[in-house]
């Protein structure tokens, strides 16, 4: 029977009059009762890691919202930490990893095999939140792309070019291959144990793929993609994927087709019309409107709101942000967003 969810309907290649609506970093800083949970957890790890909290800050953007998506409480760092990297998170400036740098540091890993002790509660939370979520929501796991995971596992923090990646990937491309692999099968298994515990549809963030040009895009974006999602496909056929190779610019073009993506995210560097010609033409996309209009708001963010819809309205679509909302932006413009959305 065909979904009533309006999200699977579109990820299947419906267009739906009015697109169904989630936000990226949705459950956040910008929010007074995410601090709250996040204040009672601790810290940000132990939010991750307790399964209730992690659903209830899960649940809080669909409770004022009413967002047709909600995606599961986590971080693509988890990931990393599992396979046996330290990781850390410093108030005020972001993650914090053990760094790798050669064969040697890659052979102190724990590899994948066991995984799923450090991340049974993130599958935990996956099943409350199947039980909690109101029965029209559809629940998105996700995990991080090879890439984008292994730049934060080389430098061991966030970088503006990624230049210790690119730099391991050149010079050492041995390390740095068996390193992709390790995530590359870390990931197909943790995406699997979230599907099993009940997530509908799976989301792969590639955030730092803008940084991999052509050749280099191909081997360590698409392939690890393609990989993932074949053969996430093979044991669980009607579970959709979106794919978000952030920043891939012509890349988006034909990236669904060639890695089986069921939808591509679409960062807001691009314009609206020009995703709509070169990438809705192949399936559903999912954004793109700039992050910035949360912060600033009126009748900017309602028009820009608006011609997005418009710009994709001959073809699925699910509308997003083009990258995640940040702390500064007021949680009554997302109000606005919502209504011109959805009253036009
Ligand atoms: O202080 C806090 O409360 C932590 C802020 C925060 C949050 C709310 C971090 C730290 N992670 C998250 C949650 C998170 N991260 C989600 C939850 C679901 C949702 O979207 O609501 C998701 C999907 C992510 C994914 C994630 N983490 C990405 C990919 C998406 C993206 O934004 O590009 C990346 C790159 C990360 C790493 C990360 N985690 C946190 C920070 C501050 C960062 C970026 C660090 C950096 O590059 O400097």
């Amino acid at each position: 029977m065909a979904s009533t969810k309006t999200i699977l309907r579109a990820l299947a290649g419906e267009t739906l009059k009015t697109p169904p609506v989630w936000m990226m970093r949705q459950a956040g800083r910008y929010l007074p009762e995410y601090k709250a949970t996040r204040a009672q957890a601790g810290d940000f790890l132990s939010l991750c890691y307790t399964p209730d909290l992690a659903a209830e800050v899960t649940l809080q953007p669909i409770r004022r919202y009413g967002f047709d998506a909600a995606i599961l409480f986590a971080d693509i760092l988890l990931l990393p930490q599992a396979l046996g990297a330290d990781l850390w998170f410093i108030t005020g400036e972001g993650p914090r990893l053990s760094t790798i740098s050669s064969g040697d540091d890659l052979a102190k890993l724990k590899g994948t095999d066991g995984i799923h002790e450090t991340l049974g509660p993130i599958y935990e939370t996956v099943s409350i939140l199947t039980n909690e979520l109101p029965k029209e929501t559809t629940l998105i796991g996700f995990a991080g792309a090879p890439w984008t995971v292994a730049t934060y596992m080389i430098a061991g923090r966030g970088t503006p070019d990624q230049a210790p990646a690119h730099a391991l990937r050149t010079e050492d491309p041995e390390t740095f291959d068996a390193l992709m692999d390790m995530i590359t099968e870390g990931t197909i298994s943790y995406l699997s144990h979230q599907i099993e515990a009940g997530a509908e549809v799976v989301k792969l963030f590639d955030s730092w793929a803008g940084s991999l040009k052509g050749d280099a895009f191909t081997r360590y974006a698409l392939e690890p993609a393609k990989k993932i999602i074949s053969t996430l496909k093979a044991k669980h056929p009607n579970v959709p994927i979106i794919a978000f190779p952030r920043e891939a610019g012509d890349g988006y073009v034909g990236f669904a087709k060639a890695t089986g993506a069921d939808c591509v995210a679409i960062d807001n560097s691009v314009s609206a019309d020009w995703a709509a010609q070169n990438v809705q033409s192949d399936g559903c996309v999912q954004g793109n409107l700039d992050p910035s209009h949360m912060i600033t708001g009126g009748d900017e963010l309602i028009s820009e709101t608006k011609r997005i819809v418009k710009a994709f309205s001959g073809g699925p679509h699910i509308f997003n942000l083009g990258h995640g909302i940040t702390p500064e932006a007021d949680p009554e413009n997302v109000h606005l967003m919502l209504d011109a959305i959805r009253n036009p």
